[in-house]
């Protein structure tokens, strides 16, 4: 098993210098920055420390993602967060989860005593509701659906079309936005009943930068996403 951690980055250099020296390269095979064009050094800052630099072409986080996954050496991918909120020390957890033969195995915020200390009044009950609305249909046991930090075996993003246009094409635009893929990667594998499992982790506090989730673009496109692989989920069964 070879392991790349993905990080996207966009404007993240006080994140980057706080969290990155704390990432031990002989945690991972390749520590690759996936940089939405930072205008703040991060990319070079990235750079100086020897990592695997892309510069994402396309704006938006899935892209990230897709360009990343082109220059990713891992059969297994760490999606992680430089901006404080992804807690280093999990990663060797997470690898090891990995190597028990799981498909995807997700930091929880939310089990094992873990608690997210960079939720508000808005993003805690959305987590909560996304979540339960997803097991509930999907009869999966998620307990975080939604957040980045997490590992998966690169096949799936493209089984999963998590690379294609046309998967996010109706959302993105009645919503003029581009869609992230984490919860839509959640429902896929519980679709496919794959091997899934949480470990717990905090989240900690957002240092420095800024947010760049777009709360209620990516809530209404996340709810249409659900309901819609719901439906078509319905009927490939026949029920
Ligand atoms: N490369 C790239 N990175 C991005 C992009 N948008 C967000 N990111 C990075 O992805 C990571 C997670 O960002 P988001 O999931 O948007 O969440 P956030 O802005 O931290 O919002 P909260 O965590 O809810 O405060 C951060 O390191 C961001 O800098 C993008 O378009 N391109
Ligand atoms: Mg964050």
């Amino acid at each position: 098993m070879k392991t790349t951690l993905l990080v996207p980055t966009l404007n993240e250099i006080d994140g980057m210098r706080e969290v990155m020296p704390k990432v031990k390269t002989e945690w991972v095979d390749q520590i690759l920055i996936v940089d939405g064009q930072s205008t703040d050094g991060t990319a070079e800052y990235a750079r100086s420390r020897g990592y695997d630099v892309v510069v994402q072409k396309k704006k938006g986080l899935r892209f990230a993602y897709i360009e990343g996954l082109e220059q990713a050496v891992g059969d297994v991918i760490i999606t992680f967060s430089p901006d404080g909120n992804s807690d280093p020390e999990r990663i060797p957890a997470l690898v090891g989860k990995m190597k028990e033969g799981y498909d995807m195995v997700i930091v929880s915020r939310y089990t094992g005593g873990a608690k997210s200390y960079d939720d508000d009044f808005i993003t805690g009950p959305a987590n909560w509701i996304y979540t339960s609305l997803l097991n509930f249909l999907f009869k999966s046991n998620y307990t975080d659906a939604c957040v980045m930090f997490r590992a998966w075996k690169k096949g799936l993003f493209y089984a999963f079309e998590l690379d294609k246009d046309k998967t996010y094409a109706f959302e993105e635009k009645i919503l003029f936005t581009t869609m992230g893929c984490e919860q839509l990667f959640s429902i896929r594998c519980a679709k496919a009943k794959l091997k899934c499992a949480d470990i717990p982790g905090d989240e900690p506090r957002r240092l420095g930068g800024q947010r760049k989730l777009q709360l209620f673009r990516w809530g209404t496109g996340m709810l249409y996403e659900t309901f819609r692989d719901y439906l078509f989920w319905k009927y490939e069964k026949g029920s």
